[in-house]
């Protein structure tokens, strides 16, 4: 039997609530060693990953991993949120009692690390000393070596964050067995994954996958699904699939911070690593905080809201990511940080890697390159010469420290105050570049009303079009009319409130498909116009769905555009949205317990639209 004590003993790990879990599930899945990590080990494990065959060399520094073709994305069928109340079911999470989920994952994990490793990685998904820090703690037991890369890249790792909690019990239990990945049964009826967390418990327990947000728990099992139900249940504060960025205003010397929910795969990470367009640079400058996570309260002292990036790293989409649309996402995974890319393509000579839309072309020379699934493209048949070579949703996974414009106060305790948020998504219709809404009740009714097209960021679901409350449709774990009553209750307690905005950047001319709005660095412009709104500089014009910039008030310098897409994008199809309406009032209906506040946000928008003669 596995020697816990020696191992925990050798790392200096004391708390013995720690200690026990340790035990216990290593008895359970039955490994055959445990190792505790550090972000120091890194090194070590690079070296015992690249000697096993499970990570690749690329370039200088960074490394290239495959995962097993069946999983490459969340599972939202398989997700489940579990708790002791019924009253706990929501419309999107998946709701199970906790007494029926028990024993069936613990069932699979059984003796199912047999042979393998366990890690033990203590994590902090908070900066250090934040008023959140008891709810960020965290202990993930993982099989996968190639996991526990991956997790001191996105997550502060170390027995330090553990050995000292005010209640050394208050830890996320969170445990990931990868299962024998090949005789799961993805996606048939026999499917053997399950992906629960226990929110009241606040234990994950992961079964069945070793890809992204099913395995790397910090992340999305933690960083939102538990957080979220923490942050209701103690009326604390919110936990959102929110990206965080600042924009200082050289001229003035005045910096804003923005954040804001865009569904998985839909632009978070770009906007926040974006560079001002060039003739804007002189003047505006943007800094990184955060691209899938913030939570946020309000600060007992100024009552503004804070938020804070719980955080340390980037596990971002490659595809489409170049110099000209995110030069700062090359730079933070170029040469020397460390960088792990999955299931791009991969080249076993030369040690390079590439992604749809990396260069305009793919390599000429095909020499050494193996698609995604480790297949040589040069044996490609010619009807499989279409295919991508990476996958949809493959990525990059690194740390925040390599990110250019990361902010300096990153990991200040108290986080940066909100001065808007922003909702948008894929809509290729409907939904104009920018449009600001004053009102609390409506900024969230706007927020559950958040209507796009679904990515390869979850299995089977690319291109659908659906609601995706404030971005956290496969994150939610408490009820949808309690989530909106919550809301209400932070932002209205807020005593300088964040304006909100709906922005689109994919909007589509219907005639050939192509992107209206440029998009990607120019999308800033729309943000300085909010800002300027909010300091009173600009009006705008008002709309039953909120306020529209007049084209005069947008910084338009350098911008390329076709004139008619610009036009188009800035107004609204008012009889598109007469019978949006009767979609959003289905889509709320669903909901139990929604606020008479957002009932009566809808019926607003809904009147002014029949009033609207335009
Ligand atoms: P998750 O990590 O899945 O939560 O996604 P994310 O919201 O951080 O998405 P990300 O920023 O990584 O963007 C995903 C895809 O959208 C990439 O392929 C980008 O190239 C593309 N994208 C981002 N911004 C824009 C934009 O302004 N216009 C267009 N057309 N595409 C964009
Ligand atoms: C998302 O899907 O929204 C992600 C990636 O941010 S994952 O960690 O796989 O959930
Ligand atoms: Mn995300």
């Amino acid at each position: 039997m596995v020697d816990t004590d020696a191992a925990l003993d050798r790392a200096g790990l004391r708390n013995v609530h720690v200690r026990d879990y340790v035990r216990h599930w290593a008895e359970l899945t039955g490994a055959d060693r445990v190792d505790v990590v550090d972000a120091s080990d890194d090194a070590r494990l690079i070296e015992e990953s690249l000697a096993a065959g499970e990570i690749f060399p690329v370039g200088d520094g960074t490394y290239y991993s495959r995962s097993y073709i069946k999983d490459t994305a969340r599972s939202e069928e398989r997700t489940i949120v579990a708790t002791s109340a019924p009253t706990d079911k929501g419309v999107y999470n998946n709701w199970r009692h906790a007494a029926e989920m028990h024993p069936i994952v613990e069932e699979r994990m059984r003796g199912a690390s047999a042979g393998k490793t366990m890690y033990v990685v203590p994590y902090l998904m908070a900066p250090p000393g934040s008023p959140l820090a008891p709810y960020a703690a965290g202990v993930e037991l993982t099989d996968s070596r190639t996991v526990a890369l991956h997790m001191i890249r996105m997550a502060r790792v170390g027995v330090a964050y553990i050995d000292n909690l005010a209640d050394p019990a208050m830890f996320v239990r969170a445990v990931h067995v990868t299962g024998d990945l090949e005789n799961l049964g993805q996606g048939t009826p026999e499917d053997q994954r399950y992906f629960v967390t226990f929110a009241d418990e606040r234990t994950i327990l992961h079964f069945g996958s070793s890809y992204g947000g099913n395995a790397l728990l910090g992340k999305i099992a933690h960083g939102l699904r538990q957080a979220a139900y923490d942050g209701w249940a103690t009326r604390g504060f919110l936990a959102e699939q929110f990206m965080l960025l600042g924009i200082t205003d050289k001229q003035t010397g005045r910096k804003y911070h923005v954040c804001g929910g865009f569904p998985s795969a839909s632009g978070k990470t770009n906007l926040a690593m974006t560079l001002a367009p060039d003739s804007l640079g002189d003047r505006y400058y943007v800094e990184f905080y955060g691209d899938d996570i913030a939570w946020m309260w309000v600060d007992p002292d100024d009552g503004r809201i804070r938020a804070i990036n719980p955080e340390f790293g980037v596990f971002g989409v490659a595809k489409d990511t170049n110099e000209q649309t995110n030069p700062t996402a090359l730079g933070a995974t170029g040469a020397g940080t460390g960088a792990i890319f999955t299931n791009v393509a991969y080249n076993e000579k030369s040690h390079e890697v590439w992604w749809e839309g990396r260069t305009e072309d793919p390599p000429v020379d095909l020499d050494g390159w193996l698609d995604w699934t480790g297949a040589p493209i040069a044996d490609r048949q010619e009807a499989a010469r279409a295919q991508p070579w990476a996958h949809p949703n493959s990525r990059f996974t690194t740390a925040l420290a390599n990110v250019s414009n990361v902010a300096a106060d990153f990991d200040e305790p108290n986080g940066v105050p909100i001065d808007a948020i922003i909702f948008g998504g894929r809509t290729r219709d409907r939904e104009p570049l920018i449009r600001a809404i004053t009102d609390v009740a409506e900024g969230v009714y706007d927020g559950l009303t958040l209507g796009a097209e679904a990515t390869a960021a979850a299995e089977g679901v690319d291109g659908q079009l659906r609601y995706d409350p404030m971005s956290m449709r496969p994150f939610m774990s408490y009820p949808e009319g309690a989530y909106a009553q919550h809301w209400l209750d932070i932002i209205g307690a807020a005593r300088e409130k964040p304006l909100f905005a709906h922005v689109n950047w994919f909007q589509r001319d219907p005639s050939d498909g192509h992107f209206r709005w440029p998009g990607y660095r120019d999308n800033l412009r729309a943000l300085l116009w909010l800002i300027d709104l909010k300091n009173g500089e600009v009006e705008g014009i008002a709309s039953a769905v909120g306020i529209l910039p007049i084209k005069s008030e947008l910084d338009l310098e350098g911008l390329i555009i076709d004139e008619t897409d610009l036009d188009e994008v800035l107004s609204i199809d008012v009889d598109r949205w007469r019978q949006e309406m009767g979609f959003r009032e289905t889509h709320l209906a669903q909901f139990g317990g929604l606020p008479e506040e957002i009932w009566k946000a809808h019926r607003r928008v809904a009147d002014a639209l029949d009033d609207d003669a335009t």
